[in-house]
């Protein structure tokens, strides 16, 4: 229990689903650690930063992939920034679990065809909760 978890999911890409990611977050927070929380944050502005602050998310966030001990991410909305993490984190060994609704969305084939990433379809949040716990149960 209490392991760092990296939950990835859309921030420029849009924050369409930022809600449903708070409450993955606040879930997975009731027995481990989200090192990502602000992924969730509702209340903060996702426009462009600074090269300077840009450069210092970017340090901090492949740091904490780098630390990790599993990766899960909300893929049903497209996102640059999480792809990128699923390539990183595979290139450090860590484990990837991909959440993501097929009804809403067609999962690009670099995540679909890769068999390091275990992928999980789900239709409707409470399901996507029973998957995090399982995802936990088996770590
Ligand atoms: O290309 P995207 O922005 O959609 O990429 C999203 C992914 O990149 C997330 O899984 C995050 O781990 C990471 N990321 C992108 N922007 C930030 C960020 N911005 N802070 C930390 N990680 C980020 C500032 C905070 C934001 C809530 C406004």
């Amino acid at each position: 229990m209490n392991r760092k978890v990296y939950f990835a999911g859309s921030i420029r890409g849009g924050r369409n689903d930022a809600a449903l990611y708070q409450t993955f977050i606040r879930e997975i927070n009731k027995t481990d650690q989200v090192l990502t929380e602000h992924v969730g944050d509702l209340s903060r502005s996702v426009r462009e930063g600074t090269r300077n602050q840009d450069r210092e998310i970017y340090e901090q966030d492949t740091a904490w992939l780098r630390a990790c001990d599993v990766v899960i991410a909300e893929c049903t909305h497209p996102s640059l920034g999480v792809g990128y993490e699923l390539a990183y984190a595979e290139r450090y060994d860590k484990p990837v679990h991909i959440l993501y609704r097929p009804q809403e969305t067609s999962l690009s084939a670099m995540l679909k065809g890769n068999p390091r990433f275990v992928l999980h379809p789900y239709r409707k949040e409470a399901e996507g909760l029973e998957i995090l716990h399982e995802i936990l149960q088996d770590l």
